[in-house]
């Protein structure tokens, strides 16, 4: 395999760059250049010295030295820490691929990592997710998968699909051999039964790992003028939405960020919801309906304590009623009251607050990706499977048959997957990662 080199640091000029070199030939490059013999350097190493290209000094560098296997990638590693300026870091990248380097792509540095079972798959995500984590939910629950809580989790689980498909096997293989048990549908049953339950607890707490890595999409709706720009700009604390007396000032969809409790709020701002006779507006409105499916949670702003009018968008979703303006009018009712004019929030915030509660340390280490889920649910599927073809029939085979397409998605989920797959996977991250 080529030996790969990239920037780890961003490409802007700062105090300290890392570049990184790794792969077979990764020693001999580096002893050209630092003009040093490595070839005793088997352990975890830091040097300090030049950085030459041919006789040219290019910069004073310190080099980390890392002995394959016991590197980040498996194979022998150099990081090279130079001045931050962009001249250098271009000149020591050239120096490199001009003695045999070539560019790594990105996420080539964890491909390998993974292709040398360095790391699983889910370990090699997890690389990734902390790097562009918002918030510290995320990063945590991040760091937790690459130190391998959810690796081992998940591995628990294959292997108890892997038993009880070798016990099948076995069952099919040597049906009258003595010391093996015959196994009846009784036996089969329960174990099915309680993998299934394990599932369903993975699908509830992918969905929790989900919000907590990408957050939660909120979007405010409501009929004109009632304060949903108002609201939005108190709750990001930047005067983003224009707000008017107007009804019908806001068209397009306003986004903006806010971190709440440890959770990322994605919000959407939209156009007033009423029948109206403008063309632009009316877009307006559909754009809103469009981005409310795909809602974690509405906030419906009311004008009154009877405004209903826009319940009917709100079955089968998770969603807090609010009143606003409660600056200027007074209410009896037990809603939630805010005023987002005078900045007047809290209540709805303390709201969001208990309706997603994931601030839990048993929150870390969730299966956090579509890809997780879609292999989780196709697993599941799969077994619901098994259960029926259990009551239908008294062929093993069948049944082992299906066990196997269960088994095979959990290894997907650990990374048995084929090097295009992968490719694809890895190709989301930075590059010198
Ligand atoms: N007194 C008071 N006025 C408010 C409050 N919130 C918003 N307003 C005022 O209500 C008017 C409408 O506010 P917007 O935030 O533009 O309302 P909107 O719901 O976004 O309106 P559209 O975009 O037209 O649908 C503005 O004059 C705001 O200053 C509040 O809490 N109290
Ligand atoms: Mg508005």
């Amino acid at each position: 395999m080529s030996t790969i080199v990239a920037l780890a640091t961003p490409p802007l000029t700062s105090a300290l760059a890392i570049i990184r070199l790794s792969g077979e030939d990764a020693y001999s490059i580096a002893q050209k250049v630092l003009k040093k013999d490595l070839t005793n350097i088997t352990q975890k190493t830091i040097l300090f010295g030049g950085f030459y290209s041919q006789n040219e000094s290019i910069d004073d560098v310190i080099s980390l030295i890392y002995k394959g296997p016991k590197s980040f990638t498996g194979e022998d590693t150099i990081e090279f820490i130079c001045h931050g300026s962009l001249l250098i870091i271009q000149q020591i990248i050239s120096t490199l691929i001009s003695l045999g380097a070539v560019q790594a792509e990105r996420g080539e540095f964890s491909l390998r990592a993974y292709l040398n079972n360095k790391i699983d798959l889910l370990q090699a995500e997890a690389i990734n997710d902390i790097i562009q984590s918002q918030t510290t939910l995320s990063k945590n629950n991040a760091l937790a998968i690459l130190k391998g809580t959810l690796s081992t989790k998940i591995n628990i689980i294959r292997e108890e699909i892997r038993s009880l498909l070798t016990l099948l096997e076995t069952n099919i293989d040597y049906p009258e051999y003595y010391d093996i048990k015959q196994l009846t549908q009784k036996d089969i049953k329960p174990i099915i039964d309680n993998l299934i339950l394990e599932l369903t607890e993975l699908i509830s707490e992918n969905k929790k790992g989900i919000l907590i890595t990408n957050g939660l999409k909120v979007v405010i709706i409501g009929k004109p003028n009632v304060g949903k720009s108002t609201l939005l700009n108190a709750l990001i604390q930047e005067d983003k939405a224009i707000v008017s007396s107007i009804p019908g000032t806001t068209r397009d969809i306003v986004e903006g960020k806010v971190i709440v409790n440890g959770l990322l709020l994605n919000l959407f701002d939209t156009a007033g919801i009423h029948l109206t006779n403008d063309e632009i507006e009316d877009i307006g409105i559909n754009k809103a309906k469009e981005i409310l499916n795909k809602a974690d949670l509405i906030i419906y702003i009311l004008e009154n304590d009877n405004d209903n009018e826009l319940d009917y968008l709100l079955t089968n979703r998770e969603y807090i009623k609010v009143l606003n303006k409660t600056d200027i009018k007074k209410s009896q009712s037990n809603l939630i009251q805010i005023s987002a004019l005078t900045k007047n929030i809290e209540p709805l915030i303390n709201e969001i607050k208990k309706k997603f509660n994931l601030l839990d340390s048993n929150n870390v280490g969730l299966l956090n990706n579509t890809r997780h889920l879609g292999l989780i649910n196709k697993a599941y599927l799969s077994l619901i499977e098994v259960k029926k073809l259990l009551a239908e029939t008294e062929y093993l085979d069948l049944i082992t048959q299906e066990l196997n397409n269960t088994y095979t998605y959990f290894n997907e989920l650990i990374g048995n997957i084929n090097v295009d797959i992968s490719k694809e996977i890895f190709s989301s991250f930075c590059v010198g990662k």
